[in-house]
């Protein structure tokens, strides 16, 4: 290509328009890859990209962010909704607004969703030397803050002269858009550089389309696979977040339909079918469903479909118990598709299952009438379970947890969205929650980062606004990380936010509990004579708190209040908490026990009698881990 002219801006405006100009196409499918940009400004961006948003405002939307950390949450849950073909560009000051950026930078690449962060740097030309929020590193003088963000990004660069930006751009493009490759990815801006002009290509503005590709397999390792499924007695599918991100559901279930083999899901991956499909036995591993949990002890071919298998998806190396128990990794990540010693069939999900399926449906293979009797069986008492957990016989107390997410059960259709990362939710929603469409149950699992809940629906409100999007959020993830309700309130954003109250930590105080920990600082509770947080509840209103940040709040007593205010939240067109106080007494019924073991390494020598008996059952679970060869 000839360069014909060229323009003259600096380098934060180049690389705005340049954003504004990139798309992505999958299945003939364009879209915008930068939706937006979400900025907090301070002097390592106001001048520079602060100033190149307000010259292209009517190309770039910009959303004003409270926190950078939640700002990338925000990305994160618009790229998920969007299916990571699009996303949203984060740019911050230097210093703290560039560190706070870590840990949703690590959110995003541990969940293989794209994010462009675009932090502030030092003066590249050094004129001021320290600047204002520069940590100098006396040994080092190429190294600022901002290398924090390499272990967590799947591409860094740091842009000290202002071509180096058109390379590096590309490269950005390239990491986002790759399904293998895809997380944060972090352009380090120098603020001298951003504000520094530079006569720029014509081409480097053009439009350009990303194609995200959909590889398929290989022949020989699809022969393998075949061959594997074939073979197999009591084949088990566990469906990944992978299944979601190539959007590979139907395909997925046109093979359980063809074959009968029962299919399982991790958190990233529930809702790959409906949960009333006849092969859908819900959520597997430490958390999954008694059915799910039944066949993976004894399954003898578990086909991962887009899973990274992690410890809670394999309780730990101890629940697939089958003496001849063996995997088969469809991913299109070689790194994911070689764990467990399995058979890779390295492809895009969709391209690869639909594969599989041609090869099975040709050979006609299907699974024994006696096995899916077996599972249909046991599926339809996993049900009735449930329906226990939901029922409340008497509305005008309390509800239960399960309660509550059984009352928001009895309110959505499938357009509802419900998003969730830490605390005792995703456990009982992964056992619990029927999942009415494929995108329904968004639940961020692979970091689990409390404070997630409450920017991601904003984010996946902005990619889906006539759905209705529901923050689940405990007390203390509310506690962590409130502030973006008014981003929310800001913007008209119509979240709906269900806070349950349970006055501390219910999860991690259940855990440590089993752990020998003896709920040792889980609770949000005021010190007992002898030195515990074991008294009464604090005197804290959450619900006073999100109405102070501009949210109308429907406070609910009981089972009754509740069903009402959950139903006039969802119908309001404002952002709108529900909040509930949920009944945790031991006389009351929670949700079922966990189905398989995870393991949290329990203290080999103590004093206290709690902690040596945990040992003893730490250690008999322990003895049953099996590594797969
Ligand atoms: C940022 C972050 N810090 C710490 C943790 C560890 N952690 C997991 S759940 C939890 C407690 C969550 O409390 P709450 O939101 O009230 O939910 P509950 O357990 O009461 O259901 C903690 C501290 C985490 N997941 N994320
Ligand atoms: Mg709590």
């Amino acid at each position: 290509m000839t360069q014909s002219s060229t323009t003259r801006l600096t380098v934060a405006q180049a690389l705005v328009r340049f954003l504004a100009a990139q798309y992505t196409e999958r299945d003939g499918e364009r879209q915008r890859l930068i939706g937006a940009t979400w900025g907090i400004f301070g002097h390592g961006n106001v001048a520079g990209l602060g100033q190149a948003l307000i010259e292209y405002a009517d190309a770039m939307p910009y959303h004003q962010g409270r926190n950078e950390q939640s700002m990338v949450h925000a990305a994160v849950g618009y790229a998920r909704q969007s299916n990571r073909l699009s996303t949203h560009a984060v740019t911050t000051s230097i210093g703290p607004g560039a560190t706070n950026l870590v840990t949703g930078a690590a959110l995003a690449t541990v969940n293989h969703l794209p994010v462009l962060l675009l932090p502030g740097d030092v003066f590249a030309t050094r004129p001021a030397d320290p600047v204002l929020q520069q940590l100098e590193v006396p040994y080092a003088g190429d190294v600022s803050v901002n290398d924090t963000l390499r272990p967590v990004s799947r591409y860094f660069d740091r842009i000290t002269r202002p071509e180096a930006l058109i390379p590096s751009a590309l490269q950005a493009m390239r990491v986002l858009t790759d399904p293998v490759e895809t997380g944060a990815v972090t352009l380090a801006l120098p603020q001298d550089v951003q504000a520094e002009a530079y006569d720029w290509p014509e081409e480097f503005f053009a439009e350009r389309v990303w194609t995200v590709r959909r590889p398929g397999a290989d022949p020989t390792e699809l022969a393998e696979a075949v061959g594997a499924v074939r073979a197999a007695k009591r084949p088990l599918v566990l469906a990944g977040g992978g299944v979601h991100h190539s959007r590979a559901e139907e395909v997925l279930a046109e093979f359980a339909e063809a074959t009968r083999i029962p299919v399982a899901s991790t958190q990233a991956g529930k809702g790959s079918l409906r949960h009333d499909h006849p092969q859908d036995v819900g959520g597997v591993g430490h958390t999954g469903t008694a059915t799910a949990d039944e066949l993976a002890r004894t399954a003898d071919l578990v086909i991962g479909v887009g899973t990274r298998y992690t410890d809670f998806t394999t309780a730990s190396g101890t629940l697939f118990e089958n003496p001849d128990v063996r995997f088969l990794n469809l991913n299109i990540a070689p790194f994911d598709g070689h764990k467990l010693a399995g058979l890779p069939l390295i492809a895009d999900a969709r391209s690869g299952l639909g594969e599989l399926t041609e090869a099975l449906v040709m050979h006609g293979h299907r699974a024994a009438d006696s096995y899916v009797t077996e599972y249909t069986e046991d599926k339809e008492r996993w049900e009735q379970r449930v329906d226990a957990c939901f029922e409340a016989d008497e509305p005008d107390v309390r509800p239960t947890q399960p309660q509550v997410i059984g009352a928001l059960d009895a309110l959505v259709d499938e357009s509802d969205i419900i998003i969730n990362a830490a605390g005792s939710l995703p456990g009982d929603l992964h056992k619990l929650w029927r999942t009415r469409s494929r995108d329904q149950y968004h639940l961020e699992y692979g970091y689990s980062c409390m404070g997630y809940e409450i920017p991601a629906a904003i984010g996946v409100k902005l990619a889906a606004p006539e759905r209705n999007v529901w923050a689940l959020v405990g007390d203390g993830t509310y506690l962590m990380m409130p502030t973006e309700i008014v981003t929310a309130v800001q913007e008209g954003i119509a979240i709906k936010m269900l806070l349950v109250q349970n006055h501390g930590y219910a999860s991690i105080g259940g855990l440590s509990e089993s752990v020998g920990g003896e709920r040792f600082g889980t609770a949000y509770r005021f010190t007992s004579d002898d030195g515990t947080f074991t008294g009464a509840p604090l005197p804290v209103d959450l619900a006073a708190n999100a109405a102070s940040l501009g949210m109308r709040v429907l406070r609910a007593k009981t089972v009754r209040d509740l069903r009402a205010a959950l139903a006039e939240a969802r119908a309001a067109d404002t952002a709108t908490c529900v909040y509930v106080e949920t009944e945790t007494s031991d006389t009351v019924s929670g949700a079922p026990p966990a189905q398989a073991w995870w393991d949290v390494p329990v203290a080999e020598t103590a004093t206290r009698s709690s902690a040596v008996k945990a040992r003893e059952l730490y250690e008999r679970h322990v003895s049953t881990r099996r590594r797969h060869l």
